[in-house]
């Protein structure tokens, strides 16, 4: 399967009614285009994944299709809109697909599809995936994430918390175009190799491969879906969820971030952090301000910074460093760039 950088959940998206409109991202990071949730067909099949050290694994996926056929596609809905997702069953096995207190399929048996439809929930992040022999179907590949937006995207949310309106309005506002999804899985070639050859229990789960939106290592770090830029002054929402079963926590250089919501509610208080706790199934957003970091240098901030000020995002779980022997492997990390703000000026 080829390893082209993927584009796709780069997202720019403007909000008109409950219609979304998809519009170009910038040049560099070329187009990027989510399937809108309300008439998304997903196809359910077996698929060969190609990790970054060349090897390859048996997983399941919802888009083979795809430069990388997991996860599944970024699916996008404005809340309260009509969705009605078709879901075919190409695989020998039962399957489903459910998202956590919103809808369930019930089991699809092979070569059958069915059609779930619901009115999406309220503006946030969600994880889908299929619920069955859990966590396996879901670690084998068959998961994805649903952006829900609000149909006025002052802030991420229909309804903010105080805290969360002034938190956006303190670092400036946020153009609902600049998001990012970071999902985050863990892959144990031994369990995936086990249950495609009809294992139905989870036994051990050692991972070996530590993947945001499907990459590790230096692929995800360049890749332009995990990669984040943008200049002083335009914040970058990171919907950040971990459909694996090892717990993260992503750390992140030159800002620090604020979390906006957490399991999905939306925050009472918003604390700036460098670091937050990623379990399993969680799903939290956070808020890059893309504020001058605060110990660039020189100081006072001016245009002689030497742009593109660039940071890593690693994780600061054990895990993922240690895996393979202590090696350091492949792990999850990433990259964010300011770059150098022509039109606007530092100063
Ligand atoms: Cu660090």
């Amino acid at each position: 399967m080829s390893q082209v950088l993927r584009r796709r959940d780069f997202i720019r998206l403007s909000v008109v009614g409950l219609g979304v409109v998809v519009v170009g991202s910038r040049a560099a990071f070329g187009e990027s285009t989510p399937t809108p949730a309300r008439d998304a067909r997903l196809e359910i099949t077996a698929a060969p994944v190609r990790l970054i050290d060349g090897t390859t694994v048996p997983m399941w996926s919802f888009d083979a299709t795809q430069p990388r056929p997991v996860p599944g596609p970024v699916l996008m809905a404005v809340s309260g809109e009509r969705i009605e997702i078709e879901v075919v069953n190409h695989h020998d096995r039962t399957h489903a697909f459910a998202i956590d207190g919103v809808v369930d399929s019930g089991p699809i048996p092979p070569n059958t599809a069915r059609t779930v439809t619901f009115d999406a929930p309220p503006a946030g992040t969600y994880l889908y995936l299929d619920p069955l022999q859990a966590p396996l179907n879901r670690l084998m590949g068959l998961h994805g994430a649903l952006i829900v937006m609000p149909a006025n995207p002052v802030t991420p949310y229909d309804a903010p918390t105080p805290a969360v309106s002034r938190y956006v309005a303190d670092i400036g506002g946020w153009d609902s175009t600049r998001q990012w999804v970071w999902l985050f899985n863990q892959i144990d070639p031994a369990l995936c190799q086990r249950v495609a050859a009809g294992a139905t229990t989870l036994d051990t789960f050692k991972p070996r491969y530590f993947t945001i939106n499907g990459a590790s290592g230096f692929e995800a770090a360049t890749s332009p879906d995990v990669a984040i830029h943008g200049h002083i002054g335009e914040p970058a929402l990171i919907r950040s969820l971990n459909a694996g079963l090892a717990a993260h926590a992503p750390h992140i250089h030159g800002n620090h971030i604020g979390m906006l919501a957490a399991h999905g509610a939306v925050c009472e208080d918003v604390y700036e952090r460098d670091t937050w706790r990623l379990p399993a199934m969680a799903r939290h957003d956070v808020m890059l301000p893309f504020e001058v970091p605060r110990d660039a240098h020189p100081w006072p901030p001016s245009d002689d910074f030497h742009f593109p000020l660039e940071y890593p995002m690693h994780c600061h779980c054990e895990m993922s460093q240690t895996a393979g022997g202590g090696l350091y492997p492949h792990g999850a990390i990433a990259h964010w760039a300011i770059e150098k703000t022509i039109d606007k000026g530092l100063t």
